[in-house]
């Protein structure tokens, strides 16, 4: 971190923004020099703090790994977020949008880890071989910045606007799937909002998570057994307001369905 970027001033800035549900302007407005490794930096401290107030890591988001995400954001290189035991939501369970901000869903497929994997030079084969169950998830994000607008280094020091997710109560063996090729369909109140394929998320969702752990590893961190890490979003975010009934229907997988209220 340089000297000029006011390092307690940003995380401050993000824990704040994310209690209070108050859209923040972007930190690279008053520090134009905060860097990536800047913001991996925020993230983690923001992380520590939420461990302390009592809160335990259930494992970790990928963003931006799709090209319609990365175009819809305008960043062109994935990011990584740490999820949280108060993020999870049990399917039927509703996201309330009185405790965040201007939340969208998102489809992804999720991996449940059999094994801890630690970079360097992981393959997607050896994350696939690592991998108990997938399960067909939505994520619900939620980026403190105004009006959803960021750059690479504001979105990783704001926990990659992790806020909400859901898996899909059936499991399946990674064995049993092409994550490649399976289809998804994303409907909102029973209309189709978008579609897509696995092979959205860096042509397949085990090389997005690949490049995840050979990036954690240079932080001198690994995935650990029973983590549930969230591979990216398939295609754009979906716009959501209380009453909204989403729901992701994969291919094989089967559907996961959230409920959104006041
Ligand atoms: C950043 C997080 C993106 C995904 O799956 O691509 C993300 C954002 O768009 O706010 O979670
Ligand atoms: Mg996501």
């Amino acid at each position: 971190m340089t000297t000029t970027v006011r390092f307690e001033d940003c995380l401050n800035r993000v824990d704040r923004a994310e209690k209070e549900r108050e859209e923040i302007i972007r930190l690279t407005e008053d520090y134009p020099e905060f860097t990536v490794e800047d913001g991996y930096e925020v993230q983690e401290q923001l992380i520590a703090r939420r461990i302390q107030e009592g809160n335990k890591i259930t494992g970790y988001k990928l963003g931006l790994t799709s090209k319609p995400k990365q175009e819809m954001m305008g960043v062109h290189e994935p990011s990584y977020g740490v999820l949280l035991d108060y993020m999870h939501l049990e399917e039927g369970e509703p996201v309330r949008f009185s405790e965040l901000i201007h939340p969208k869903a998102e489809p992804e497929i999720a991996f449940y880890l059999n094994e801890d994997l630690e970079g360097p030079s992981v393959t997607g084969v050896d994350v696939l071989a690592a991998t108990k169950y997938v399960f067909p998830a939505i994520e619900i994000i939620d980026s403190r910045y105004k009006d959803f607008k960021f750059t690479l280094p504001d979105v990783v020091a704001d926990n990659s606007s992790s806020a909400r997710y859901i898996l899909g109560g059936r499991p399946c063996k990674v064995s049993d799937v092409d994550l490649s090729l399976m289809g998804m369909v994303m409907t909102k109140n029973g209309e189709i909002e978008t579609t897509g394929a696995g092979a959205a998320v860096l042509g397949h969702p085990a090389t997005a998570i690949a490049w995840f752990v050979n990036k954690l590893h240079e932080r001198g961190e690994k995935l650990r057994k029973g983590q549930v890490i969230l591979s990216g979003a398939i295609t754009g975010a979906v716009t959501i307001k209380p009453g909204d009934v989403v729901q992701a229907n994969f291919e094989k997988l089967g559907s996961v369905t959230v409920r959104c209220v006041e």
